[in-house]
């Protein structure tokens, strides 16, 4: 893989999720060593640190059908604006979450630089709910619907009208939807390749598929990876567990073959849940998934 000088943002927000803890997420994982990791590879590291967010008791929860969007709007503005310059600066931006409501600053401020973005969402869930749709009201349930144009127009300010094409996004892992995100999904035009399919085909198949898909007419491609895509039973710290998950070994091969493939322009880690988690575990294996996709080999 090509070297790069990678530039880590840190975002401590936790306001897109019901569960507390996912702030400490940035931390968790660079405790686990990601820096010597990507050091060990070959790249330069860049880390900017955390961007400020607020605490959630600091403020007032709207009990709505979109929780925080307010502050959640106000921190994906300053998120854009710092991919923007990562990328500017020829930097491969590595965000740090945070809930996944951060993938709405993270994919609009690539959309300044990328027009036609490729997206590659590992996740148990769909992320495809709008304020219309969503049983919680939880904006980490909304980022990928927000990214595609849909739902609630607060949400889609830091996008300034600039928006990514369903078709170039492939999502791997998913294994629960609620039902009306499932019916949408299903038009979008987003290829799915759910527990099913990795089942059926194997990792390997899938990712072939994956690559041609968001390779396919784009000039970016953004790796987003909800940990909980892992299974909980290697990726205990995550807030809203699923079973039936991806093994460690499948989510490292994975990432080995986007290595191996250097399509992936940037990429965000998000939902690990130090609090929930034992030992910081699913922080290490959140550092050791970022560096098998950047390019960390075994011999
Ligand atoms: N689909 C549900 C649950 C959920 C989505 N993303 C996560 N959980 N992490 C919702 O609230 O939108
Ligand atoms: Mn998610
Ligand atoms: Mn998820």
């Amino acid at each position: 893989m090509k070297l790069k000088t990678v530039r880590i943002i840190g975002v401590p927000l936790d306001y897109g999720a019901d569960r507390r803890g996912v702030d400490m997420g940035p931390s968790a994982i660079r405790y686990a060593g990601l820096h010597e990791k990507l050091r060990q590879v070959g790249h330069k590291v860049i880390d900017i640190g955390n961007l400020p967010v607020p605490v959630p008791e600091s403020r007032t929860k709207n009990e709505t059908h979109l929780k925080y969007a307010d502050e959640i709007v106000k921190v994906s503005r300053v998120l854009a604006r710092a991919v923007e310059k990562s990328l500017d600066e020829d930097n491969y931006p590595l965000i740090l979450g945070g809930d996944h409501s951060i993938a709405i600053g993270t994919i609009a401020g690539l959309l300044r630089k990328f027009s036609r973005l490729g997206v590659l969402w590992f996740d148990a869930h769909g992320d495809y709910n709008t304020d219309q749709t969503s049983p919680s009201g939880n904006v980490h349930g909304m980022p990928v619907a927000t990214a595609v144009g849909l739902g609630h127009p607060a949400l889609k300010i830091p996008f300034h009208g600039h928006f990514v094409d369903p078709h170039k996004i492939v999502y791997v892992g998913v294994r629960t939807l609620d039902a009306d995100e499932a019916e949408a999904l299903r038009h979008s035009g987003a290829t799915v390749f759910s527990m099913h399919e990795i089942d059926r085909y194997g990792m390997r198949d899938v990712m072939a598929k994956a690559i041609d898909i968001v390779t396919d007419q784009t000039d970016g491609v953004h790796l987003s990876f909800d940990i909980d895509a892992v299974d909980p039973l290697y990726a205990p710290g995550s807030g809203t567990p699923y079973s039936g998950g991806l093994t460690e070994r499948e989510a490292h091969l994975a990432l080995e073959l986007l290595a191996e493939s250097d399509i992936v322009s940037s990429m965000e880690m998000v939902e690990v849940n130090p609090i929930l988690d034992e030992h910081n575990r699913t922080g290490e294996l959140a550092a050791n998934l970022i560096a098998s996709a950047l390019g960390h080999r075994i011999i």
